[in-house]
């Protein structure tokens, strides 16, 4: 079983700022994170970050056929990018939606998500733990 683990602009600046928000681990804590939960479970893992919401979806594109699951973080891209839930809806991978914060308890701007209602469940606020769920979800089926 493969997963890919999609992360979308500005995750790769965790820890550099806002720990009172998304902690003080980095984009490589998290990428380890995930490797070592993803060992245990015996699922192969690939990892996808991009600031580009066009090289988001040719990602998302190039998995069709060859990954069996899909965790994003859309990041900001989530609260406005038809794109990316589009992309997700075409390839019919499921996918899990990730987010380390709560956007549904932030600003206004934050509580939309285009990406949800294309993904079959969505963890939030659980930090880089949300990921290692999404994980076992996905390895589940
Ligand atoms: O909580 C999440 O995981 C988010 O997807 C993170 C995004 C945010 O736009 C979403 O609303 C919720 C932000 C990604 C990281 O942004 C940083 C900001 C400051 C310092 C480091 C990273």
């Amino acid at each position: 079983m493969k997963i890919l683990v999609v992360n979308g602009p500005n995750i790769n600046m965790l820890g550099i700022r806002e720990p009172e928000i998304y902690g003080s681990r980095t984009y490589s804590d998290l990428v380890a994170q995930i490797t070592s939960e993803a060992a245990k479970l015996g699922v192969k893992v690939e990892f996808f970050q991009s600031n580009h919401e066009g090289a988001i979806v040719d990602k998302i594109q190039e998995a069709y056929g060859k990954v069996d699951g899909i965790i994003i973080n859309p990041a900001a891209y989530t609260h406005t990018s038809i794109a990316i839930a589009d992309a997700i809806k075409a390839v019919g991978i499921p996918a899990v939606e990730v987010h380390i914060s709560d956007p549904d308890t932030r600003e206004e701007f934050r509580r939309v998500s285009y990406v949800r209602p294309a993904c079959i469940a969505t963890i939030k606020g659980k930090g880089f733990d949300g990921y290692l769920e999404a994980l076992r979800i996905l390895a589940k089926r």
